[in-house]
């Protein structure tokens, strides 16, 4: 955890033990079919099982043998509870939007934004799912799952670039190193804020034993200015580990959204992995508002990361599709746009014209 933001080496560290996904006790939130064919490990809730004939099953090991395969399926709320436009029009329009977005800053081309979340929650799998939608294919751009993903310590930007032949867009996301699982050799809060700042240079190479300084950074941006800074944070976690991160990540989560807001940098959060807790999600992900699976899993998020929900997103990546679909698209560009909306409050508040506007209102 955190001590204090100079000391040399913090400890910091998302420190992940290696999860494996396991269904927890009753929580009336998922509904277990009998099927023949699918096999999905359960995450959630496991109380409801019914056969394909409807008899009930209890829970207990004498009436699951021999083990029927389930299905699992995600208990549907009446209404969504957001409301989202599935429809191809909605994608080239949030695809423009995203295209066109300009700061309301004019010396600062692009909105960095940084994504931070354990390692394995899906960060680059997220820029790489963002990328593949506007270059119209699924491409594996940013090191998705790769050993060198889950270890590297650089930091990495991608600048997102619009349709093929277009320009980029205003957005770049940076990616950062796996958290390391060890609690040792993990990011330091330290290193964070550094990179918040502005002061780490691209392709920097972490490590915990030299913590980010003016004297030893190679490169280190001593006077950032607006556009070396990180503009918005979007926090990355992983919706099947939910329940099973360890209990001090909430806290790390807590202390660094504590630093960063003081930095006056706004956060969101990414909840991906969402076809891994509700099979009707995996199967089309229009559903995704409807599933009260997530729901209930979106407030553990809430909980967890100590945000409201209205700030957190649910996301599909692409991982093992070789298609985009557009119902996918659709929710990928929505997370991009909602990140959009708090970056652009950081420059309603840090422009220069707007500083000194809010300077003179507040005297
Ligand atoms: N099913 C599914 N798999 C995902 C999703 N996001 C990421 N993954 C997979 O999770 C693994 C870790 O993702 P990665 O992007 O490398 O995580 P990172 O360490 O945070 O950069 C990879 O195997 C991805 O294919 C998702 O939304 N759904
Ligand atoms: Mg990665």
């Amino acid at each position: 955890m955190f001590s204090s933001v100079k000391e040399k080496n913090s400890g910091f560290s998302f420190g992940i033990p290696v999860l494996t996904t396991k269904p927890s006790s009753s929580n009336g939130l998922t509904t277990l079919t009998a099927a023949p064919t699918t096999s999905v490990q359960p995450a959630f809730g496991t109380t409801t099982l019914t056969r394909d004939d409807n008899s009930e099953v209890t829970d207990s090991s004498e009436t699951r043998e021999p083990r029927p395969q389930f299905t699992f399926l995600g208990l549907k709320l009446e209404s969504p509870w957001r409301n989202m436009d599935w429809t191809e029009e909605q994608k080239t329009s949030l695809m423009e939007t995203i295209t066109s977005y300009r700061r309301s800053c004019e010396e600062v081309p692009q909105a960095r934004v940084l994504l931070l979340g354990p390692v394995s929650s899906g960060k680059s799998s997220f820029i790489s799912s963002v990328q593949s939608v506007f270059n119209g294919r699924v491409t594996n751009r940013a090191m998705v799952g790769s050993f060198s993903s889950g270890f590297t310590k650089k930091l990495q930007s991608f600048n997102i670039r619009g349709k093929k032949g277009e320009d980029h867009t205003g957005l770049v996301l940076c990616d950062t190193m796996g958290m390391s699982e060890d609690g040792i050799t993990g990011l330091t809060l330290h290193d964070i804020l550094s990179v918040v700042k502005g002061h780490v240079p691209e392709g920097h190479k972490f490590s915990p034993d030299q913590p980010v300084s003016a004297s030893e950074t190679v490169g280190y941006v001593k006077r950032p200015s607006l556009k070396d800074k990180v503009h918005c944070v979007a926090f990355v976690v992983d919706a099947s580990k939910i329940t099973t991160y360890p209990k001090g990540l909430s806290t790390t989560f807590k202390q660094l959204r504590k630093h960063i807001s003081d930095l006056g940098v706004h956060q969101v959060a990414l909840l991906t992995h969402v076809d891994q807790v509700c099979l009707q999600t995996a199967k089309n992900v229009t559903g995704v508002y409807e599933s009260r699976t997530i729901q209930d899993v979106m407030g553990k998020a809430a909980a967890l990361l100590g945000m409201s929900t209205s700030y957190i997103v649910p996301v599909k990546n692409y991982s093992s599709e070789l298609d985009l679909d557009v119902n996918t698209d659709v929710l990928l560009l929505s997370a991009v746009d909602h990140i959009l909306q708090y970056a652009d409050l950081y420059f309603q508040d840090n422009a220069p014209q707007n500083k000194e506007l809010k300077t003179a209102l507040d005297l």
